[in-house]
């Protein structure tokens, strides 16, 4: 049998390769000599389309396709058990990096006593959770690393609900595709169940052992450390469980939808 790493490098290659296949012939020359030189990566590849290319409808669908390709191959691959790394205190990158589709002045300012988190869709149980309510479940804590695609990470602790708990709690279809995320902001992405159920994916509450500040996405976030940045949502308001596949912001613009790290 081959070892996982092998296995995914094969998958990698299968993946680049039709990269190339379907796009090259579509672009003129010197493009086409400029695509074939640059070393493609699979993160990579789900960014191209926002490139200068994208105004040829064409390239635009087989990178569409390849994206697809790339989410089922995530998917498969996606060890339920395997956990991100985490780090000591001591390494937390400070200060902690914000970021958004708009700048530090537009952060939304979500108050409290206005906040009751939306859960719909196939679960058991719609109620609204207060932040008071979600604070009286089990708390766990981690110090990991975020990785954003515009090419920097930052080591940063997240407290909250273990977001496998909560699913349970609120009698959630755990054979469900998919759960969405609705923000504060125009913000919203989907995540595969999977992930959803992964130990370390927190409904976090909490940030560097205080109350998460608004600019990290009071009054909670969803924290997976097996997912990029783009995939983390901040200021929930609303989360849905489906099999109709919802997308996100950055996805539905040609983000990779998986978008594991
Ligand atoms: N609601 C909301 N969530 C969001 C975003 C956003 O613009 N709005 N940006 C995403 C991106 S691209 C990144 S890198 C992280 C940044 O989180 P931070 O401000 O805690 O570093 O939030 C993610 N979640
Ligand atoms: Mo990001």
């Amino acid at each position: 049998m081959k070892s996982p790493s092998s296995w995914l490098d094969s998958q990698r290659n299968a993946i680049l390769a039709e990269a190339r296949r379907v796009l090259a012939p579509r672009l003129p020359q010197p493009a086409r000599r400029d695509f074939l030189r640059r070393g493609l990566t699979l993160g990579g590849l789900g960014l191209l389309s926002g490139c200068s290319l994208s105004d040829n409808a064409g390239v635009e669908a087989a990178l569409q396709r390849i994206s697809r390709f790339n989410d089922e191959v995530q998917a498969r691959l996606f060890d339920p058990n395997r956990l991100a790394p985490t780090y000591p205190d001591s390494m937390i990158t400070r200060p902690f990096p914000f970021n958004a589709y708009y700048g530090e002045d537009e952060v939304r300012v979500v108050r409290e006593q206005d906040f009751a988190l939306e859960v719909t869709g196939l679960v058991a149980d719609r109620h609204r959770w207060t932040l008071a309510e979600l604070r009286a479940l089990p708390q766990h804590s981690q110090v990991t690393r975020h990785i954003c695609v515009e090419g920097w990470s930052a080591i940063g602790k997240w407290s909250g609900v273990r977001f496998s708990d909560f699913l349970r709690r609120v009698g959630a279809d755990l054979g469900a595709r998919y759960v969405g995320f609705k923000c504060a902001d125009d913000y919203y992405t989907s995540i595969d169940m999977a992930t959803a159920l992964h130990p370390q994916t927190l409904l976090a509450l909490s940030w560097d052992d205080g109350p998460l500040p608004p600019k990290y996405g009071f009054p909670m976030k969803l924290r997976m450390p097996t997912k990029l940045g783009y995939k983390n949502p901040k200021h929930i308001q609303a989360l849905f469980v489906s099999n109709t596949y919802s997308g996100g912001y950055w996805e539905d613009q040609g983000y990779n939808w998986f978008g594991g790290s």
